[in-house]
């Protein structure tokens, strides 16, 4: 019997994104295997290292090559020696716009097992997502530097705000909390930021007149930076832009126990071009070659991209795996408290899917 095919690029890039990409794709080979699915992994080594080599993160026909592609597996971008604008601008920026990437979902959910550095955690846990804009947006290239090196040197950065962008997060937001608790925050700022915020808000007000069965707040991001820590079980979904949701999303991964668990996936949702999945974890050179990084962010974002590709059952018995692993064993790498390396977690996990996938089975000839 032929299996379904998925085409991925893989950019390990930098740092510990060689060392947790290879982890987690040993354990989605063993999805495929399962569930009948095969992945076939093709290896751009694009990265601070090429730049160093070839003075660019990717060939000038690189977004060419990765069209070519289902989806795109990606691990961490940026390297002490190159300006993290450089790596950011060069490679992963230019693959989310070209591909109308631009929605960044970042579920942040506690983990079976996990302990929150929180000391009140809600009864039903901690479980919403972020829906982050990934197009526009405060990271854009509008602006200049004058006068430098000079005392009147100054710098202007523009953010971009389109009413297409904004809509097109939000009604994607709307559906994601229609589909959950029906419960969306809205992150603005428009106390401080005068035009683009009450702008972000005026959207949202006007697509929320025609769900007036989603509870929908608007939160300064201030305020909702420390609702994230003081009651994130009040949280269903939350929308914000580029660079809010950037910033919340680590507060977010923070609270679910390690930056190295949260994953991210960079949606077209449409379907015309390829997504990408990645941890929200960057390169961390101060760990890197040590093998000790969290492999988990990087499973969690391939449990993403299963999803994405039509495979939930898949998907689900990935992270079931993780999760008894973290809640049965005490098999954890340093940043959750634990002694154990990348290859022990991964080790451990491929183990129990085998086991636990095996024991739900119920046609012995598709093990
Ligand atoms: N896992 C990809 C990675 O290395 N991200 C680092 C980063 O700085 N990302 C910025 C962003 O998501 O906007």
């Amino acid at each position: 019997m032929s299996s379904t095919r998925h085409r991925i690029a893989v950019i390990a890039g930098d740092g510990i994104g060689s060392e947790v990409v290879p982890a987690a794709q040993r354990l989605l080979d063993a999805a495929g295997k399962r569930f009948g699915f095969q992945l076939e992994w093709t290896d751009f080594d694009w990265s601070c290292e090429y730049y160093s080599r070839t003075g660019r993160m990717m060939p000038e026909d690189g977004l060419d090559q990765l069209s070519e592609f289902d989806q795109i597996f990606l691990g961490a971008v940026g390297y002490p020696g190159v300006p993290d604008y450089v790596s950011l601008w060069g490679l992963l920026i230019p693959i989310r716009r070209r591909f109308q990437q631009y929605i960044n979902l970042r579920p942040i959910k506690l983990l079976r097992g996990i302990e929150s550095p929180l000391r009140k955690i809600p009864p039903s846990g901690i479980d919403f997502l972020v829906v982050r804009e990934n197009n526009e947006g405060e990271y854009s290239e509008a602006g200049g530097r004058l006068f430098r090196g000079t005392p009147q040197e100054m710098a202007v950065q523009e953010s971009v705000f389109t009413r297409f962008g904004m809509e097109r997060t939000m009604r994607y937001a709307i559906a994601a909390a229609e589909g959950r608790e029906g419960r969306l925050a809205s992150a603005t700022k428009s106390n401080g930021i005068i035009h683009t915020m009450p702008f972000w808000d005026e959207v949202m007000d006007e697509l929320s007149e025609d769900h007036p069965n989603l509870d929908v707040s608007q939160y300064h991001i201030d305020a909702l930076a420390a609702q994230f820590v003081l009651d994130p079980g009040r949280l269903d979904v939350v929308v914000a832009s580029n660079l809010f949701g950037d910033i919340l999303t680590d507060l977010g991964a923070a609270i679910i126990g390690s930056i190295g668990i949260a994953p991210s996936a960079n949606l077209n949702p449409e379907g015309d071009h390829p997504s990408m999945f990645e941890p929200v974890h960057g390169s961390a050179p101060d760990i890197a070659g040590q093998g000790k990084a969290n492999p988990i962010g990087q499973v969690w974002a391939g449990a993403m991209m299963l999803e994405h590709l039509g495979h939930q059952e898949a998907a689900d018995a990935v992270m079931e795996s993780v999760e008894h692993v973290l809640s049965e064993t005490s098999i954890r790498t340093p940043d959750l408290g634990g002694t154990a390396t990348t290859d022990e977690v991964i080790e451990e996990v491929v183990r129990t899917f085998g086991h636990k996938t095996s024991e739900s089975q119920t046609d012995p000839a598709t093990i």
